[in-house]
């Protein structure tokens, strides 16, 4: 799952699951939510502002932000549910367009109060009573196309759970976003409520320089950062600020706790995952907590020190958030910016850590909807370059491998770099050794490159289906690596940066097989100088088959079992 989404936290402790779709409560009709984040607008208008946005038409505002009672659908952070079949084709049509769009149930997200309450969700030991001299926060959220009432419960989420002293203001940062109501109907809404700002980029930024955009706006001493389909528990905010106003070289993440992105129920999150990253791909990962952070902890209150932040949610004191050198600006729409300021605060100085006591939901999804304005794949690859050139020293080689030395168009990094020099930060073996001894250092790769057969200009390709069970075959050669890039390891894989080679004596075919399977020795393999791929638990040869699918068969000297080593140069 590397496109674009991160992962959901392991072991979640939400409350129980919902009923299934048919037996979903009623939805309690909350006036006006259907119209104003489904069909919108498209009415001739020529009253003055405030009786358009009060008409029909918006539906605004008394009535949508009034509490609801306790036992409304979805209060509490309870899910909701729809009966899709009962639905209108109308409904389904508005239903399925809005999942498409979020990739979240927007349509249930409708049923619920755009101010549902959540329950008290830290542990018993956490306190509830803080230090006077907290110090107030600018609250950054940027968006791109937000689901309407998603995006409100944010907000309101974020006013009615912190104490009014310490939220200096809310800065929406609207991503060029292109759904009408994000325009003017926002900018009453919001008028209605205090301290939000909105601000909006001129182009598409990706939600790196949009967030810096809001940095530039903000005038509060600290900096909490939330995406925009958050909900922020009772006493979220004040364990965070605690932290950052006894060390202003910390940066503190909630627990993010997980609102199911179907019927909007909101877990209590986990407090014994640490954000980890993986050195083969440098993504951001959940890990559990390693006995070493754990036995540092007195009681389950206590803060803890964690190698990575997933990135969305966390606060941090503005100048030193600035000193440390914000972002990295070259850095596109999504991706790598969570790592990049996790090395470069623990190698520079400071620190990461996660507060049990403060909890934020948040909709984690499987896919992201938005437009990436290019492919996926050249951003993705353009950040985590970026990120490996200035904080990885030599273990980018690891990344590099698995990207054939591809690098791409990754621009300039010499103001990171300089950066890096000018706050004198550690290594990355100091990193290792210091805040993160568990990462794993996947095997050498002994060869990179194409795996062909001489004469046939034919190659071993990967298919876009490395995944579990798939059988590998053959195609055109084409030179440009993608999925013909293969490496052989020190630990004797052959493998694509997502599965290894191995032998399904049930389909007597070669199939990918997922490279963690430690104790298996059907996927290990020589290659040897003579051109022969050995597999060596059965000790006979990779030989291709008619259909261009592998197999393997007794060694001989048939050109169906001679290979070609072509390796790529590192440049
Ligand atoms: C996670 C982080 C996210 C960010 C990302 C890595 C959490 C909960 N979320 O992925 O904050 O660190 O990893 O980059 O830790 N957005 C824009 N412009 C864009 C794209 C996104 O403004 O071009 C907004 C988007 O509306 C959202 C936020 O940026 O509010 C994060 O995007 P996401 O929710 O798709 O990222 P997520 O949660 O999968
Ligand atoms: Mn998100």
């Amino acid at each position: 799952d590397q496109h674009g989404q991160a992962a959901v936290p392991p072991d979640q402790h939400g409350p129980a699951a919902v009923p299934p779709d048919q037996h979903g409560p009623a939805p309690v009709p909350i006036e006006g939510i259907d119209d104003r984040s489904g069909d919108l607008i498209k009415q001739e208008q020529t009253e003055s502002k405030e009786e358009k946005f009060d008409n029909k038409a918006y539906k605004l505002p008394q009535a949508i932000y009034a509490l609801q009672p306790p036992d409304a659908p979805g209060e509490n952070g309870q899910g909701v549910s729809t009966n899709y079949t009962a639905l209108s084709m109308e409904e389904q049509h508005k239903y399925d367009r809005m999942m498409k769009q979020n990739a979240f149930n927007e349509y249930n997200s409708l049923k619920i109060s755009v101010r549902r309450r959540l329950p008290d969700g830290a542990n018993p030991s956490c306190p509830r009573a803080f230090r006077e001299d907290l110090q107030a926060t600018s609250v950054i959220i940027c968006f791109h196309n937000e689901a309407w009432t998603v995006l409100l419960r944010t907000v309101h989420s974020v006013l009615d759970r912190s104490p009014s002293h310490l939220v200096k203001e809310i800065i929406l940062v609207d991503d060029f976003s292109d759904l009408d109501y994000l325009k003017e109907p926002l900018e009453y809404y919001m008028s209605k409520l205090e301290k939000i700002k909105i601000i909006r980029t001129p182009k598409r930024e990706g939600l790196i320089r949009a967030r810096l955009l809001g940095v530039d706006h903000a005038q509060g001493p600290v900096l909490v950062f939330l995406d925009s389909h958050v909900e922020c528990f009772p006493n979220w905010l004040e364990p965070l600020l605690t932290r950052v106003k006894e060390d202003r070289r910390r940066i503190v993440a909630p627990i993010i706790s997980m609102i199911n992105s179907h019927n909007f129920q909101v877990g209590r999150g986990s407090a014994s995952v640490i954000g980890i990253f993986t050195i083969a791909d440098l993504g951001f990962k959940w890990g559990s907590l390693p006995d070493r952070i754990k036995k540092l902890r007195k009681s389950d209150a206590d803060p803890y020190r964690t190698p990575t932040i997933a990135g969305g949610l966390f606060a941090v004191e503005k100048d030193y958030f600035i000193e440390m050198g914000k972002y990295d600006e070259g850095m596109e729409i999504w991706g790598s910016e969570n790592v990049e300021i996790s090395l470069r605060i623990w190698m520079c100085g400071g620190s990461l850590e996660i507060h049990p006591c403060s909890i934020v939901g948040h909709i984690f999804r499987s896919k992201s909807p938005y437009n990436w304005v290019r492919p996926v794949h050249l951003i993705l690859r353009k950040n985590t370059v970026r990120l490996a050139e200035v904080w990885l020293d030599d273990y980018k080689k690891y990344y590099y491998e698995r990207i054939g030395y591809q690098l791409g168009d990754f621009g300039n990094v010499t103001e990171r770099k300089e950066l890096r020099k000018s706050l004198q930060c550690q290594s990355f073996q100091w990193y290792i050794d210091n805040v993160y001894p568990e990462i794993e250092i996947p095997p050498k790769s002994l060869f990179t490159g194409e795996i062909r057969q001489p004469g046939r200009k034919r190659c071993l390709d990967a298919m876009n289906i490395h995944a579990n069970g798939n059988l590998v075959s053959m195609a055109v050669c084409h030179g440009q690596l993608g999925n013909q890039l293969w490496q052989f390891t020190e630990n004797k894989r052959i493998r694509t940066p997502i599965g290894c080679l191995s032998y399904s004596e049930r389909k007597s075919h070669v199939i990918f097989s997922n490279c963690n399977d430690r104790g298996s020795a059907s996927l290990t393999w020589s290659m040897e100088k003579d051109g022969h791929v050995v597999h060596i638990e059965t000790k006979k040869c990779l030989d291709r088959n008619m259909d261009s699918t592998l197999n393997i068969a007794n060694c001989s000297t048939i050109p169906s079992q001679i290979w070609e080593f072509k390796s790529i140069n590192p440049s």
